[in-house]
Formats: structure tokens, C-alpha cells, sequence
């Protein structure tokens, strides 16, 4: 009746008083955890980026914030993960781009083949102006971009025969991320690719599901691909990065001290993991070969050729994405590179 109800509405005015609870929660000394997952495994600098992140949160907010890392997947793929974050289950994923073009589509463009030329522009653009802008597209999917990571250049392998040019991709099978782009770009080579969460490539690859796959050569080592995969050509087909995404809900649930010690610390493991990224990238090439990979040097011409063939898949993404936003792209990335 009447009476209860005023009762309830008494209880209520403590626990809306948000400043108050937000206080109270920290002095008391309550810990928050994020719950950080990615689809790469322990040995790989994305991991080795994550731990340096638990590292500053958790010192830096004195224990407040604690940060559990989940590697190989086990959490889910980029996709189910990044849903995850949406629905507020998950606080940090870190997926390629690729995949959250299902999300916002406009991040299609990063994953235009050939559209970054080195390592330093691709910095430069993403932790610049265009880069920030991408970041805060993703607030309407409820998610919080804090950083761009690196995945870098990605590569051929296969187990079918040495690819040198454009026509060895002819009838190969070949496991794409989750992206219409990729596929259709892969399609437009001749090649017969089927999009699969990273979590099934390499069961696919050792059953003979899928020829093979591309990824940056990092990643063919640290997880084996060798055992599965006999050819590997340096296509460097794509510049692939790496979003360190939050939740919103969790993010906004955070202080603002909190919400800058998290920014600050996604920024400063991003620049530690692109440096060990990089390194491994360059190191793990004469691994592969030792581990009895054939490795073929894709040359300038036969490059060429790839672009050239991919060049109509662009201009029709272009037209999808918005001719305006591809330009402001390609405009960062000339300044960047001059
Ligand atoms: O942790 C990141 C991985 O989940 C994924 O993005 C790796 O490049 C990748 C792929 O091929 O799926």
C-alpha cells in the first residue's frame, strides 16, 4: 500500500545519490575488474602488450582496478567478444579492424589493401586527427575506443605451392577474418576465400578445410602455423590494426581519474606492443624458414599487378564508405608519408 511504497522510495534515495555511492565504493576500497580478452596467444606482443596494461592500471589506481587477461581466444573471437563489450559482459577486447567493420562500416577502409606504405605513416595517421575520429565512431555501438594497437602487415601462407604473383592465388582456399572487403579482394585475385573466426584456422588449416590463410608473420610463428602451412610469400597485402576497445557502460561507470589512468595506460602498452610487434615481425622471417617454410619475396611488379587487380574492389568501397571520408584517408596519409 501507500505507507511501503514511501518506505521504498526512502531506501532508493541513498543508492541514487550516485556521488555519494561513488565515493563510498572507492574509499571502501571496492576493486573493479576488467575482464581483458584476445584472440593471439601468450607468446605473442599483443599479450605482452595486454600484461603491460594490467601492469600500469593496476599500479596505478593502487589495486582499485584489477585487470584479468585472457588469451588464445578464450574468451570468444573478435566478434563475440566485441559483443560482449556491447552488452556490457566483457570490459576489453583488442580485434583487428577488420571485424568491426560489421560493426561500423566506415572502418572498412583500413583494411583497403596496400593503402598504408610503411609502419611510421600508419602511427602517424591513426594517433592522429583521422585516427581519433574513427575512435569515436564506435560510441554509438556502446563501445569506447582508447588506442590504436598493431597487428601489422599481413602475409601469404599456404600449404598448396609457392604464390610470386597474382595468378598463383587461382582456386587457393583461403581463410579470410570476417570482413566482406577481405573476401571480395581475395576474390578479385582468384582465389576462393571463406571467412572463419581466428579461434577454427588452424584445426581448418590442419584438416585441409582451408589452403591457407594471412597474417602478419609474428603471428604465423608465435602460433605455428608452420606445422600446418608449407609456403609463405611477403604480400604484405594489408596493414592491419589493432583497436584497443572498452565497454561503454564499464567506461563510464569508471571516475575520471580512472578513465585517464585507463586512456594513458591503453596508449602507452600500445607503444610498447608496436615496438615488440615490429620486432617479431622482422626476427621471426628467418624463423620460418628454419622451421623448413619456403619463403618467396613478392617483387615490386608482381605487387603491382595485385594492386592493380584490387583497384575496382576499392572504388566500389569508396563509394560504399563515402568518397569524402576516404579522401580525408588518403589525404592524412600523404601528409604523414611526405
Ligand atoms: O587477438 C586478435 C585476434 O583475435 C585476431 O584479430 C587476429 O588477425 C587476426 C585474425 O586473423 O583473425
Amino acid at each position: 500500500d501507500e505507507s511501503s511504497s514511501d518506505n521504498s522510495s526512502d531506501n532508493n534515495a541513498e543508492a541514487t545519490d550516485g556521488t555519494e555511492e561513488t565515493e563510498e565504493a572507492d574509499s571502501s576500497g571496492e576493486t573493479k575488474t576488467i575482464r581483458a580478452g584476445i584472440g593471439l596467444n601468450e607468446d605473442h606482443p599483443q599479450y605482452k602488450g595486454l600484461l603491460k596494461f594490467k601492469e600500469i592500471v593496476e599500479e596505478k589506481t593502487d589495486g582499485a582496478i584489477v585487470v584479468e587477461t585472457y588469451a588464445s581466444g578464450q574468451l570468444g573471437d573478435d566478434r563475440t567478444m566485441t559483443e560482449a563489450l556491447q552488452l556490457g559482459s566483457q570490459e576489453v577486447t583488442i580485434p583487428s579492424t577488420a571485424p568491426l567493420a560489421n560493426f561500423v562500416p566506415e572502418y572498412s577502409i583500413f583494411d583497403f589493401p596496400f593503402l598504408f606504405p610503411d609502419e611510421e605513416t600508419a602511427d602517424a595517421v591513426l594517433d592522429g586527427e583521422v585516427g581519433q575520429k574513427f575512435l569515436d565512431m564506435l560510441e554509438d555501438q556502446n563501445l569506447v575506443g582508447l588506442a590504436y594497437w598493431e597487428n601489422g602487415f599481413r602475409d601469404l601462407t599456404n600449404s598448396k605451392r609457392e604464390v610470386a604473383t597474382a595468378e598463383d592465388f587461382e582456386g587457393l582456399k583461403i581463410r579470410t577474418m570476417e570482413n566482406d572487403l577481405h573476401l571480395d579482394a581475395f576474390r578479385a585475385l582468384g582465389a576462393n576465400p571463406t571467412p572463419m573466426a581466428f579461434t577454427e584456422l588452424f584445426t581448418a588449416m590442419q584438416q585441409g578445410t582451408v589452403d591457407g590463410q594471412e597474417n602478419p608473420v609474428a603471428t604465423i610463428y608465435l602460433e605455428k602455423f608452420y606445422e600446418v602451412q608449407d609456403y609463405v610469400s611477403s604480400t604484405h597485402h594489408v596493414y592491419s590494426p589493432f583497436v584497443f576497445l572498452m565497454s561503454k557502460k564499464f567506461y563510464d561507470g569508471l571516475t575520471d581519474e580512472q578513465q585517464t589512468i585507463v586512456r594513458d595506460a591503453a596508449l602507452e602498452a600500445g607503444k610498447y606492443e608496436r615496438k615488440l610487434n615490429r620486432e617479431a615481425n622482422e626476427k621471426y622471417v628467418e624463423d620460418l624458414q628454419n622451421e623448413g617454410m619456403t619463403y618467396t619475396e613478392i617483387t615490386p611488379e608482381a605487387r603491382q599487378e595485385m594492386v592493380d587487380i584490387i583497384q575496382p574492389v576499392l572504388d566500389e568501397y569508396t563509394e560504399k564508405i563515402g568518397e569524402d571520408l576516404v579522401q580525408e584517408v588518403y589525404d592524412a596519409i600523404d601528409e604523414a608519408s611526405k
